[in-house]
């Protein structure tokens, strides 16, 4: 895992070589996944063209573990999964290629913590409105939950 920098206070990286998404898997047909959303919310830039971040909790019901192995967002140019690392007092920003979500356990995306990292969002994403996730498991299964959209200072 390879630590970013943090740019400014903010949580932009559209200028750090490497910040590219995953590639994305064939999509399948969709199946019946153990896995759900829950807590998910989608969180706008304070500045205009920022990006945008987006968390949630992924529970999986199931007796195996499955993987999210990469995330759309409707209206949205580019969507990455970002770890925040601190390393050696540095606090910075990893990219991650997929994330596991354990058998009958889950993992959640927070401030501070993993997170959706959002870029290229349509304009007509608004607070207050809705935005549509998908989830796409490893094994070609999707997840799919209607994101409330929040201004940065509401989600203080
Ligand atoms: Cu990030």
């Amino acid at each position: 895992m390879r630590l970013l920098p943090v740019i400014a206070a903010s949580l932009a990286c559209m200028a750090i070589a490497g910040c590219k998404p995953a590639e994305q898997p064939a999509a399948q047909t969709a199946q019946t996944a153990g896995v759900s959303l829950s807590n998910a919310r989608l969180v706008l830039p304070i500045i205009a063209g920022d990006p945008a971040a987006a968390y949630f909790t992924a529970s999986n019901g199931g007796d195996k573990p499955s993987r999210i192995a990469s995330i759309e967002i409707a209206g949205a140019g580019m969507v990455m999964m970002h770890d925040t690392v601190t390393e050696g007092g540095k606090t910075g920003m990893a990219m991650l290629d997929s994330v596991e979500v354990p058998a009958h356990g889950s993992v959640t995306f927070a401030p501070g913590a993993k997170h959706v990292m959002v870029e290229g969002l349509s304009e007509q994403v608004k607070p207050g409105g809705k935005v549509a996730l998908t989830l796409i498991l490893d094994d070609g299964a999707k997840v799919q939950a209607d994101l409330p959209v929040e201004s940065a200072a509401s989600s203080q």
